[in-house]
């Protein structure tokens, strides 16, 4: 594992578009539902256990993230989408927030979708991924908590999700099996992020 990964330090949190820090180096945004495990797949890749904060109550993370592995390279934990509880207003102001970071964020080299091994594809992530092939940004799945599938269902997941890859437009994107319980898949990540970050 590359030790900068081990290095990830908390840099900073925005509410708004105008907060964020300056847009240099290369960014990997990780995105998801609610609840899916974005904050503890960041963990995991980073083996930094209370780095990102994580929950049992969704919704929590109302801000963008930034965590610095180096000068240049971040990782960015993206507030999470679909939560019916969040109040229409403020679930309106994290789309036009997150809308305008994906589309105007030069810095941002890919975009991590994590899903729920057991029911990935959820509407909102479909429409996550049309709307990454439109940018276009590459994207790569995490199909998290795999620990609670079987191994017949897990390859199941995987084969559905390369399908809807290749139907949102996404042939380049690509998708592996995940669990932060069980450190399942963080070299796999790391090889992903490797390549994005450009090392
Ligand atoms: N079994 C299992 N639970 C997980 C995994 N990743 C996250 N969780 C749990 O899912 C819940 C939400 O995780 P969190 O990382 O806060 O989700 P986020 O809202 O997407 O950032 C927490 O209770 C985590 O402990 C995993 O790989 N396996
Ligand atoms: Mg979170």
């Amino acid at each position: 594992m590359n030790p900068v990964y081990r290095r990830a330090s908390f840099l900073t949190s925005s509410h708004q578009i105008s907060e964020l820090p300056p847009d240099d180096g290369v960014e990997v945004a990780f995105a998801g539902r609610s609840n899916v495990g974005k904050s503890s797949a960041i963990n995991a890749i980073t083996g930094i256990g209370g780095l990102a904060r994580t929950s049992r109550t969704p919704g929590r993370t109302q801000q963008i993230n930034f965590f610095s592995l180096d000068a240049g390279h971040r990782l960015v934990d993206l507030p999470g989408y679909g939560y019916a509880k969040v109040p229409p207003s403020l679930q309106r102001h994290w789309q036009v927030v997150l809308d305008r970071y994906l589309r105007e964020r030069r810095c941002l080299q890919g975009v991590v979708v994590v899903m729920d091994a057991r029911h990935p594809l959820k509407d909102l992530d479909e429409q996550m991924l049309a709307w990454c092939a439109t940018i276009p940004l590459p994207v790569h799945i995490l199909l998290t908590k795999a620990d609670k599938l079987g191994h017949a269902e897990s390859l199941k997941a995987l084969r559905v999700v390369s399908t809807a890859l290749t139907n949102a437009g996404q042939e380049r994107g690509t998708v592996q099996l995940f669990s932060a319980v069980r450190g399942q898949g963080v070299e796999e990540a790391h090889g992903c992020l490797d390549r994005w970050f450009g090392w």
